[in-house]
């Protein structure tokens, strides 16, 4: 233990009623919920970039946190670690998530980076051990440095590309030997400033390539975590490939991937697309092809991606009903990509946020988990779409009516449809009593 959190105790589960700011009020990881513990619903992870590396800085100004590890050099690199696991277990989080930029200081040549990379992976090996705090996943950085401005998989260059590749496979390799449960792809370069200078066409075909690289390896190193890919519709880039997830479905059917991919939702990211965070999980979850969670929240006055920690209850209610609706997670989690504000400099901060979002998750779980178990909303969807169970309404969907056979039938028994109301306030209304 390191002394960073020095005179701060394990966070334990005190109740509701608990005026104790470094106690739990509702996420008390045994409480069976839907017949599981809440820990195994939420799998809750802590991610190292806004943690542990980002500085406070903004665009008017530098570095506000004082943190010992902010240097150079791999005894930095150490120490860091030695906090962030300090962290997790003080929360008791069961799992993190980290990039390789995150964890190790970049080497002057590729080589120098991945030897790094493996020197903080023997650490990071002895610490789960001790801690028990397991890998949710891995991610490659291919956005901060300036060789990937003009993208990663996506640069006109093919250096960058083969660059970006040999990144990707020393991450899946870590990734692999921490016994991690999914490789995250997150493109934050992949995409474009001005169409002027860019093939869109030509770029698509290099992210599908670079992906389908990805699944071959994983098969081929056997690696049996999901592979992840994280939608976001612009920032860093005016315009990115993974808009959303209706978008990164569309891509990985054009390149054949959509049953070796899902996707990682980030609540700030589908805010930023025009979506609601519940929508981009039950499209995904329709899709087949929900995996895992970035939870955070976006301030709503501003247009960019604030990763706040979550602190509003009936805005992830909805959205862990999507899930447990699909069967809850199965390597997924959900992941805090969420930072303090710039003047949150304490260790204690660090604390604080990280114990209003997982109260903020859990109570949104036993919601959803409530309205499950309440029956009515479920009951409300099966009987509007009820109509669908009858034998000519089954026939159509499964194509064994043509369209004039529809339409005789319609001339035939003279169909005229009643319009139902949709119920959306008494619906909102029942909502309002769980969260
Ligand atoms: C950026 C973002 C990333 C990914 C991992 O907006 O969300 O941190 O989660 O690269
Ligand atoms: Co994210």
């Amino acid at each position: 233990m390191s002394d960073f959190f020095k005179g701060i105790d394990k966070v334990k589960y005190e109740g509701p009623e608990s005026t104790n700011p470094l106690a739990f009020r509702y996420y008390n990881p045994d409480e069976v919920v839907l017949g599981k513990p809440l820990k195994d619903h939420l799998r809750f992870a802590i991610a190292y970039w806004h943690s542990f590396a980002w500085e406070g800085g903004d665009p008017f100004g530098g570095r506000t946190f004082g943190r010992p590890w902010f240097e150079d050099g791999m005894d930095a690199a150490r120490l860091k670690a030695d906090v962030a696991f300090d962290l997790f277990s003080l929360l008791g989080a069961p799992y993190f998530c980290f990039h390789d930029a995150d964890v190790r200081p970049e080497g002057e040549i590729y080589a120098k980076s991945v030897k790094r990379l493996n020197k903080i992976a023997d650490l990071f090996e002895e610490k789960m051990a001790e801690t028990g705090v397991k890998l949710l996943w891995g991610t490659a950085n291919l956005f901060s440095n300036r060789r990937f401005m003009a993208g990663a998989s996506t640069n006109p260059d093919p250096d960058v590309f083969a660059y970006s590749a040999a990144t990707i496979k020393a991450n899946m390799d870590v990734t692999k030997r921490l016994g991690g449960e999914n490789y995250v792809l997150w493109g934050g370069r992949e995409g474009y400033e001005t169409l002027l200078n860019t093939r869109m066409g030509q770029e698509m075909d290099q992210m599908g390539r670079m992906l389908s690289m990805v699944v071959d390896y994983k098969h081929k190193i056997g690696f049996e975590g999901t592979i992840l890919i994280e939608p976001k519709p612009q920032e860093p880039t005016k315009h990115q490939y993974d808009y959303d997830v209706g978008t990164v479905y569309g891509f990985l059917k054009k390149y054949g991937l959509e049953n070796d991919v899902k996707v990682n939702i980030e609540v700030g990211h589908a805010i930023l697309a025009g979506h609601t965070f519940e929508h981009e999980v039950a499209l995904a979850a329709a899709h087949g092809i929900f995996g895992s969670i970035d939870m955070n929240r976006n301030d709503m006055q501003s247009g960019w991606d604030t990763d706040q920690f979550p602190n509003n209850v009936p805005e992830v209610a909805m959205a862990y009903y999507h899930i447990l609706k699909a069967g809850g997670f199965t390597t997924g989690g959900t992941n805090f990509d969420a930072k303090l504000r710039r003047q949150s400099i304490d260790p204690e901060d660090l604390l604080y946020g990280h114990i209003g979002g997982m109260d903020t998750c859990a109570r949104g779980l036993k919601a959803a988990a409530a309205i499950i178990e309440d029956g009515s909303y479920d009951q409300f969807l099966e009987d509007r779409y009820a109509g669908w169970k009858g034998a000519e309404a089954q026939a159509m969907l499964k194509g064994e009516r043509s369209l004039e056979d529809i339409a005789a039938r319609v001339e035939k028994d003279d169909i005229n449809p009643e319009p139902r109301s949709g119920r959306q306030e008494y619906l909102e209304n029942l909502i309002n009593r769980f969260v």
